[in-house]
């Protein structure tokens, strides 16, 4: 090694090349994850819960990160200087197998942090009882993932320790093992058929079920960019609907010569009684939208020309949940989930959950969609 200096820190460490061999690379995408991670963190919350930040803690990462790259740039330098005369200082390719290990470890604990941190993020208990199920099927697959996920991390990177140069030791040849390959691709295969059956039996449970007869029925109907929202009056029953009668004063297109419509109520906000199921008919006026209430674990397209459906029980009330997340301010609320034109964002609606009394209160007040009588008496006494 007779190499300048100069010449042996530039052009070994920052010629291009070098990134592209397995351990500048590796570094490099390492460092680089860690960065992008560190950088998303920030914007993740901040979209979140604009208030919660992480402080400093990313700048520290940062900070500690090019420290530690700084150092070891200079130490690669002093002991390449230090070769040059003869004498060598490091074990480079030992070095490098640590560092892997050490990789692993520092990137598991900032995996685990995340987590933790941005737990409080993840949605509360589910408030239907459908949900409970998507939920443990969530939790199993999550659980089988991160198992896999940390079992092969930990093998990649500790046989990168183990199996590192030393030298007089040759790599074994080792062509195939047809047992080996056998198990690696059964077993995969096994728990996937699995996961995937017991994802559909759950579907199946959700989406096939027949609706009860005292089901309430109600109607969202999307539009951009907004939801109205239909209840059917004392009679229980939906009127009909055509979208060519959809006008200036029709704006859900309902037949007004169905008398099944004629006491059906428009309202501003979807309340539900508690513990009762609920059958949700949606249709869309223009393009493709999606009724989604995340608490509830719900969430169905709302299609033009093919009126859709979703069969859920509320269980949980506005009230409770509030306890339950310690939340005051909480509500539920319904989102359009498929990016439908510019004011997509504004497509929501607040969702109450209430108890059977509440629920008749609010009822009796609604208006209906057709004559909507003039509120006498709340004029009066606003007055
Ligand atoms: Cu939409």
């Amino acid at each position: 090694m007779k190499k300048a200096f100069l010449n042996s820190f530039f052009m070994n460490r920052l010629h291009l090349p070098a990134l592209f061999q397995p351990r500048g690379f590796t570094a490099l995408v390492g460092v680089l994850a860690l960065f992008l991670a560190v950088l998303a963190e920030p914007a993740m919350a901040q979209a979140v819960a604009p208030t919660e930040g992480f402080g400093d803690g990313p700048k520290l990462v940062i900070a500690l990160i090019a420290l530690v790259w700084v150092i070891l740039a200079g130490l690669k330098t002093f002991s390449a200087s230090m070769r040059s005369q003869g004498v060598r200082l490091f074990n480079w390719n030992k070095v490098n197998a640590v560092l892997m290990v050490f990789f692993l470890v520092v990137f598991m604990l900032f995996v685990l942090w995340h987590f933790l941190k941005l737990m409080k993020f993840t949605l509360p208990v589910s408030a239907s009882a459908h949900g409970v199920e998507l939920d443990g099927m969530l939790s199993v697959t999550f659980w089988i993932t991160i198992a896999v996920f940390a079992l092969t991390q930990v093998l990649l990177f500790s046989f990168a320790l183990a199996y590192r140069y030393k030298e007089g030791r040759k790599a074994l040849f080792y062509a195939d093992n047809h047992q080996l390959e056998f198990y690696w691709t059964v077993v995969p295969a096994i728990v996937l058929t699995v996961l995937v059956l017991y994802g559909t039996k759950i579907w199946r449970e959700i989406t096939q079920v027949q609706p009860a007869k005292d089901a309430l029925k109600f109607e969202l109907f999307a539009y951009q960019f907004g939801w109205q929202a239909r209840y059917p009056g004392a009679d229980g029953v939906l009127g009909g609907h055509d979208f060519r009668l959809i006008s200036a004063t029709n704006s859900m297109g309902i037949e007004e010569t169905d008398s099944a419509g004629r006491d059906d109520l428009l309202v501003s906000e979807i309340t539900l009684p508690v513990n009762r199921p609920v059958l949700m008919k949606l249709r869309a006026r223009d393009v493709i939208h999606s009724a989604y209430m995340p608490h509830f674990r719900v969430q169905m397209n709302v299609v033009p020309g093919m009126p859709t459906q979703f069969y859920f029980t509320p269980t949980v009330t506005t009230k409770q949940m509030q306890e339950i997340t310690g939340n005051s301010n909480f509500v539920y609320e319904l989102a359009c989930n498929k990016i439908c034109g510019a004011a997509h964002f504004n497509m929501r609606m607040k969702v109450n959950v209430v108890t059977d009394t509440e629920y008749a209160t609010w009822l009796s007040k609604q208006r209906t969609y057709f004559r909507r009588p003039e509120p006498a008496q709340e004029l009066l006494s606003a007055r």
